[in-house]
Formats: C-alpha cells, structure tokens, sequence
C-alpha cells in the first residue's frame, strides 16, 4: 500500500517532464526486519551524483512478488522509463533475489537488472556460468560497488547496454562474455554518503527493523583463504570519517534498532575503536538501545579489544568476547594463508579474559582445507574443560573466496555440496568429515553441557586417555552402541547434522531432554563406565566410582530438593583443583568431604527444557564449577 500511494504521486507529477527517457533505480530488498545498507550506499551514493532530471533513484525496496507486479504495472507511464532493478546478494538472500530478478524480466524484458554483493560469483569461470545459467542477470558489479554503479548507469544512460567499458563489470554482451578491468577501491569512501544521515532510509517501515548494519572502515589486512570479506582483503584499511559513524550510532539508537551489526573485519584494531565502542555505550546508556552488538572482533592482543569488550560487558551490550582462531594447526594455517595469527598472540589475550573473569568464544572451523582429523581434534582438545566457549563452524566455500579459486580447489580436491559445505578435501574424506562432526558435537555434549566431563577428566588425568580419543572411539564403536543402548542414544543424537548455524554447538538437545525428564543420568553413566572399563582394561576404581557419582549427581532431573549436599569417599572438588592447577594425585589418596549442588536455573523440575542452554547452564551449579570458572 505504502508503495503503491508513493508511486502514484510521484508518477504523476513528473509525467509532463520531458521527452528525455527517465532512468528509474530501484532496489531489491526480501528481508525487510533489517536495511539493506550495501544497496542503501550505492543508491545514496548515485541519487546525489547523477543528474535528477533524469534518474530517479526511488528509496524505496521491493520485497516481493507482489509489490514488484504493482510497481511495474504503475510505471508504464506516457514518459519513457527505463526500469533498473538492483539486487544485493548474500549467502541467505540469493535464491529468493534471484527469483524476483527472473519474474522482473518476465514482466518487463526491456528492464535492466544489476547484481551485486559477496555472493554474486566474480571468480571468471563461475561467473561466465552464472550469467549463461541465470540470463535474466544483465549486468554484475563486482567488490565496492557506489562508483561501479555511478559510472554502469551513466553508460546505461549515454550509449544504453551495448558494449560497457568501465571497470568493475560482467556481463554478456550477445552471449559473450565481457569482463572488464578490477576496480580498485575508492580512495575517500566518505563521499559515498550515510542513506541513514541522509534520510535515504526514512521511507522504510524502521520499526520493523531487528538490527542495523555499520561500517566503520574498510578493508582487511588478512588474506584467509575461505573469507570473501567483501573482496577487500589483503588491503589497507579505509576509514568512515568517526562523527558520521557516531551520528549513525545515535540515528540508529534514537530509533529503538536492538542490535547494531559492526560490518568491520577486524573490530578493535584501529585505536579509536575504543571511542567508537564508548559511543554504543553512551546510545545504550541515553535511550536503551542497541540492545546488542555483534562484531568481529581484531585477532591481535591489541589491548583494545579487550577493552571493547570489558567496556561493552560493563554496558551490558556484550555477553562475551568472540576470538576467530579457527584452527592453531600450523599446517593448515599456512594452507589457508591464516599465518599472521600466531597461537601465542591468542593465548595471551585468553588470559586476559580469564583474568578479569570476562567470558570468551573461540571459533573454530571443520573441514578446512589442509586439516586432518588429528589437527581438528587437537583444536577442540585445546579447550575441553576450559571456561571458553568453542562455537564451530562447517567451512562453507564462499563463491567469491579465494578458496573458490579453481586451481585453489584442484589443488586441495576440495568438493562441496549443494549448500557450498565442503564435503571433502585432499586431507579429510567425506566419512572423515561425518566422523569429525559426530565428534565435534560429543564433544559439545561433554563440554558445554557438561554430560561426560569429569570421567573423561578422571580417563586424562589418572590413565592419561586424551578425552577426544575416547570420544573418537566412543563414535566408531557400532557394537558398544548396541550393547549399551542410552550411549546409542547419544552417539547417534551426535551422528544426526541439523541444518543450522549451531549445528556444531547446541547440540544433544533432544537426548539430554530425554535423560532429564526420565532420570535416566546414572543409567548412562554406568554404560559409560561399563564401556571404558571394557574399552581401557580399567579394573573397578573407588576414584573412578565417586567421579561417576558426582557425573550423575550434576546433571538435572527431577523430584530433588536443592541446595543438595552428598557425601564423597574422595575430596573430588580438590582433587579437580590441583589437577586444574597442574599438580594433582590419584583421587583416592584424598579424603572424603561434602559436596553441595544446587540448581539455580531450576532445570530438575521443569516441564521441560528443549531450548537452547548457553554454556555451562545445563551442569548444576557446584564448587567444582567453580574451580574453572570464578565467579565475577
Ligand atoms: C552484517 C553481516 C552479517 C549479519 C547479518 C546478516 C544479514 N542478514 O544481513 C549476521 C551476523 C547475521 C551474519 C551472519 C552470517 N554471515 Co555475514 N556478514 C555480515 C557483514 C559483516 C556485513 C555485510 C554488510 O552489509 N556489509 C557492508 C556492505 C556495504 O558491504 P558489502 O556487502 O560488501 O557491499 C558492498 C559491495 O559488495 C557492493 N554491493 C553489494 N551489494 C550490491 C548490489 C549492487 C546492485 C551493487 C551495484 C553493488 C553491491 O557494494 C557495497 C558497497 O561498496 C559481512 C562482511 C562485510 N563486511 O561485508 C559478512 C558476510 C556477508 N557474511 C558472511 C557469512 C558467510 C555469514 C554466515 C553464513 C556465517 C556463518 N557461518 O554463520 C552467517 C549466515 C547468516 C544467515 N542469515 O544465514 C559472508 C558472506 C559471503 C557470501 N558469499 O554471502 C561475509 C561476506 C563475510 C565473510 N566472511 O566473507 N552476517
């Protein structure tokens, strides 16, 4: 509606003009809850440079089929027009912008269609192929696109779509494919202006919005092999002039948007970042908002990013600090050119986390190229136990990543399916890679939820069995999944991938319901303890015993009345603190004590609880939560 009243009083007034064609730009936008900033700045950028007697840059976004039959049935107008429709592409909006892009053509084959965005292929050969497979796709503006559009429209406009020289297109021209030069990138990105300061975005329904994206500058020093940060990697940084990016801030908070996404690479590496972070708080502390803040973060031990996020916990912005180590292999660090990042570098700012108790993220990826099971495992090892959080992700072939690259993929056999995952590599078979992530989320299963951790801590410490070995056997174990059924269960929860972000993270979510409600904890922690002791030739352990007691006694289920204190043979809460601390005996050579549990969330008695548990909120609340993670 709102579309249709704007159309109907614009046409009309401008129809008397001329006789001149009119240029009509408008942008394709399906996921109205955020705005669409890449084509907000190309447009901004375009309406304030070119002539407006003759392109009409409209602000506003068609979202779907229906508004884009209106807008084209209520623009045959007397005056000619020529019609251009702008789709911005991404990971999770091209299938849908591509099906409007078609439908465009189909109704208006003379209109024009430009593509762009990290997930509009550039790379030569799979660009070709897209434009001979989606032929409705008139032109493609590869990287930085405001200036590429600028100059692509007033060639449109001078010589119309015959033979386009600037750089920065693809297109094909009767069929052949033309590909001009790279554009480099804009000098001064700050004459591109902000379609939030200029009110560009004003006719857009913002109380719709869930979040806002912000650029605060350009670029990426780093060149990882599997990123497309916008093709801009492996170059110097640009910065947005810091009162247009603290105005955006305001603009953005004065208009209750709950959760600012920081567009920048490497958030914390530029020294104003702090300022930058300071200004989110002062907006949350005047109006509220942004509820949340999302960024990545610098990967250095810049102390800046620590104090972003101690400054953001501080605001109650920030639930924790996220580092992207991805792996610490080295090997496979050299293979996805990730070598600037050193292990030692990361470990220093962990321990400034730890240190003022802030909580941290790592993020670890499956399946890059050059990684093996071994490096995979030992990546997770790393932080088994730890008061860090481990979210990983499948390594998806970005189309416009240098890991796109053919000769790239030839190289490391790199296969993917239709989803972009990749589903092998010269180094991890398809099977490797199934096997990897029932491993992987086992391992969310004995870490984030705490399900199996302290008798795989009692396997490490006293047997020296690496807690992902076990793990590892536990998986390709078909028979002990036979024999001992609630395990099965388990592994099987482990073996099954869901199609989504968290896959590798929120895990075992229906088992451990099942566990739960039916009490059935000690059952599977005997099977447990049946099988390590069949598998590792364990004969029957007084410690061990009083491990599983406790294993059970931590895990929620219902009809106990808390705080609950149970008596152990052995002092289990300092036997875990001395071997956390590095100096730790056989369990058995401690005393007995008391160990109080308690259940601060009231996980026992709930009806149920499928949803997604952050970290450490499934395992009951004891002192030995405590020994690795110190209260604030
Ligand atoms: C904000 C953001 C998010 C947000 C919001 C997503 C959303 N719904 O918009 C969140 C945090 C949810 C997110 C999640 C993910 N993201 Co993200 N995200 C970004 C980020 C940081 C900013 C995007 C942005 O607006 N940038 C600012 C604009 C101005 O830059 P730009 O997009 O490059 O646009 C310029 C040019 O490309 C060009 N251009 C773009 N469109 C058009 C259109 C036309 C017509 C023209 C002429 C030019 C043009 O001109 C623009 C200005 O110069 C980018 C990285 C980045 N800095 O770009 C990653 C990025 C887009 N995300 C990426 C990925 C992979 C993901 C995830 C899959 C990661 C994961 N495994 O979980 C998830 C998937 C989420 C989902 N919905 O499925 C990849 C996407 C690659 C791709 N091929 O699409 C990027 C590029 C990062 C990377 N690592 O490479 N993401």
């Amino acid at each position: 509606m709102r579309l249709l009243n704007f159309l109907e009083n614009y046409f009309v007034k401008s129809e008397d003009a001329n006789t001149t064609t009119e240029i009509i730009v408008s942008g394709i936008h399906i996921m109205p809850n955020y705005p669409p900033l890449a084509l907000g700045l190309c447009m901004s950028y375009v309406k304030q440079s070119l002539p407006k007697n003759i392109f009409r840059v409209l602000p506003t976004f068609i979202a779907e089929e229906q508004s884009l039959k209106t807008f084209i049935q209520s623009t045959q107008t007397p005056r000619r027009n020529q019609k251009i429709f702008l789709f911005s592409n991404y990971l999770w909006n091209t299938d849908g912008n591509l099906r409007l892009s078609r439908l465009a053509k189909q109704l208006s084959p003379e209109c024009i269609t430009i593509h762009g965005g990290p997930n509009t292929p550039t790379h030569t050969d799979a660009c070709r192929d897209f434009l001979h497979r989606e032929l409705h796709v008139d032109f493609i503006v590869a990287g930085e696109g405001e200036e590429t559009l600028k100059e692509l429209l007033e060639a449109l406009a001078s010589s119309g779509k015959k033979s386009i020289h600037i750089d920065g297109v693809r297109y094909l021209d009767e069929g052949r494919y033309v590909e001009t030069n790279q554009r480099l990138r804009s000098d001064d990105i700050n004459k591109f202006p902000s379609p939030y300061l200029t009110g560009f975005f004003n006719g857009q329904n913002i109380t719709n919005w869930e979040a806002a994206i912000i650029e605060t500058n350009r670029g990426c020093p780093y060149s990882c092999i599997y990123c497309d940060w916008g093709s801009i990697m492996g170059q110097k940084l640009k910065e947005f002039d810091f009162d247009r990016v603290v105005s955006e801030i305001n603009w953005l908070a004065d208009r209750k948007i709950n959760c600012i996404w920081v567009a920048d690479a490497n958030f914390g590496i530029l020294d104003r970042d702090v300022d930058i972070a300071q200004a989110i708080c002062y907006a949350k502390k005047r109006t509220g908002y942004p509820i949340f803040v999302v960024q990545t973060y610098a990967k250095n031990v810049k102390t800046s990013v620590v104090e972003i996020v101690e400054l953001m916990v501080e605001a109650g912005l920030l639930a924790q600090g996220t580092i992207s180590l991805q792996t610490s292999d080295e090997e496979t660090l050299r293979v996805i050119k990730r070598t600037n990042i050193k292990k030692a570098q990361f470990d220093k700012l962990r321990r400034v986390f730890e240190k003022k108790k802030l909580p941290l993220w790592v993020e670890l990826m499956l399946a890059l190229p050059g990684s093996t099971m071994d490096t995979f495992k030992n990546d997770l090892a790393q932080y088994f136990d730890s008061p860090i959080e481990v979210f990983v992700h499948r390594t998806v072939m970005l189309v416009n990543s240098p890991m796109a690259d053919p000769q790239y993929r030839i190289q490391h056999q790199i296969k993917t399916r239709q989803d972009g995952m990749v589903a092998s590599t010269a180094t991890m078979s398809a099977n490797c890679i199934e096997e990897a992530s029932a491993i992987c989320r086992l391992f969310q299963g004995a870490h984030r939820l705490g399900m199996l951790r302290y008798i795989l801590r009692w396997l490490e410490w006293e047997r020296g069995i690496k807690p992902l070995d076990t793990i590892h056997d536990l998986v390709q174990d078909e028979q002990a999944q036979e024999r001992f059924p609630l395990l099965g269960s388990i592994v099987r929860d482990a073996k099954n991938e869901r199609n989504d972000v968290s896959d590798l993270v929120d895990t075992m979510n229906l088992v451990r319901e099942d566990l739960r409600r039916n009490s059935l904890w000690g059952e599977l922690h005997r099977q447990f303890l049946s099988w390590i002791t069949q598998t590792f030739g364990i004969v029957d352990n007084p410690g061990l015993r009083t491990v599983v007691t406790v294993q059970t006694a931590l895990m929620p289920s219902p009809g106990r009345q808390f705080p609950e204190t149970i008596e152990l043979d052995h002092d289990m809460v300092q036997w875990y603190a001395d071997w956390f601390g590095g100096r730790g005996e056989a369990l058995i050579s401690y005393a007995s004590s008391l160990l109080t549990i308690e259940d601060p969330l009231s996980l026992s008695d709930r009806i149920h609880c499928f949803g997604s548990i952050s970290p450490n909120e499934w395992e009951l609340t004891s002192a030995l939560m405590t020994v690795r993670r110190p209260r604030r």
